[in-house]
């Protein structure tokens, strides 16, 4: 096989996320609607997840980070999405990694919320991963899924008591996305896109299509909803990386600021109740009490992201400390283990 085949769906931000970053790097790929006739492939590998990426070697991967990685190591040199400078990169892998885990709430709740959203989505997925049986099958699975992730949600936080924390915090991060695309270049670390943008891009895809979260975003910050459909095939741009010298654009500080307020102290208490053997934790989140169900992987999340920073060159973590320290990020990132 010359090609890598993405079993994903349109439904899924991971999908999205990948399918954007093959078509960015150039990596000649096809695009399978994930539905029953894939499920002895995607047994190949764990965990259940989509998207499930076959690589030209024919072997099956999950995971988009460390799919990332691996095709940086497989196609070196070819439009990468990691920046060269190791701070840079740094700060891309943490947005990548609020994205994936914690933007992600927000995509979740606006989607098994409220019933109209409920409705629409789960019919929509079940049409998607049909393969015949008509109305009644679709209505049918469709019923099926919106029970499995309505069940879901307080798991993930996203609970009736959570909703208005995590509306307010779509709502802030909105703003800063909307301030900064009528820029250009409208990526963060010069005029060529790095992992983060793509991760930001997967959840956001969603939020255009479901339609609570449409209508919102079109009415708060309608040029990052167009933002999104452009970073949906960046396979014609033809960036630089910035210049050591070159500012960062304001959104970037503005995640940082985020990340210190919310991710990190998220992320810390989740490691802080496993290690206490509790089931559920709760902080203080934009002003408001957030509770949610401790997670195992989110706990190995804060330990890459404390490695990723220990690891750094001290030179590459001297440029990058000043704005760690005003986002108040280098506390939790530096502060030792606690046992899980
Ligand atoms: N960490 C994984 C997460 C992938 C993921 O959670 N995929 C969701 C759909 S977007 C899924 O397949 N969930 C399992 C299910 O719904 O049964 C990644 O980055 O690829």
């Amino acid at each position: 096989m010359d090609h890598y085949r993405i079993l994903g769906a349109l439904g899924s931000p991971y999908s999205m996320k990948m399918r954007a970053i093959l078509r960015y790097r150039r990596l000649p790929h096809i695009w399978i609607q994930a539905n029953e006739s894939h499920s002895a492939e995607r047994a190949q590998v764990r965990p259940a997840v989509i998207p499930v990426i076959q690589y030209p070697d024919g072997a099956y991967h999950v995971d988009s980070t460390p799919m990332i990685y691996e095709l940086e190591a497989r196609h070196p040199g070819q439009r990468s999405i990691v920046p060269p400078d190791a701070g840079d990169a740094f700060l891309a892998y943490l947005l990548e990694d609020m994205a994936d885990e914690w933007a992600t709430k927000i995509m979740f709740h606006y989607r098994w919320h409220r019933p109209r959203d409920q409705k629409q989505m789960s019919e929509w997925l079940a049409f998607d991963r049909s393969t015949g049986g008509g109305l009644a099958d679709v209505t049918r699975y469709a019923g099926f899924f919106r029970d499995r992730q309505v069940g879901r949600m307080a798991l993930v936080g996203c609970t009736p008591e959570n909703a208005p924390i995590i509306e307010d915090a779509a709502a802030q991060l909105a703003g800063m996305f909307e301030a900064h695309v009528v820029n250009r270049p409208y990526f963060f670390f010069g005029s060529r896109p790095s992992m983060a943008e793509f991760s930001w891009y997967g959840q956001f895809s969603q939020l255009i299509v479901d339609p609570t979260a449409n209508d919102t975003l079109r009415e708060i910050a309608p040029f990052t909803v167009r933002w999104i459909m452009h970073m949906d095939d960046l396979s014609g741009v033809e960036g630089e990386w910035r210049a050591p010298d070159e500012a960062l654009p304001a959104i970037v500080p503005q995640l940082l600021a985020f990340a210190g307020e919310v991710y990190l102290p998220f992320l810390e208490a989740n490691v802080a109740a496993l290690a206490a053997g509790e089931e559920t934790f709760t902080l203080d989140i934009l002003g408001r009490p957030y509770t949610q169900g401790a997670f195992k992987y989110q706990a190995r999340c804060l330990e890459s992201l404390r490695r990723g920073y220990a690891e750094l060159p001290a030179a590459a973590r001297t440029r990058i400390d000043p704005l760690l320290q005003t986002a108040g990020l280098i506390a939790p990132l530096t502060r030792s283990r606690q046992r899980v």
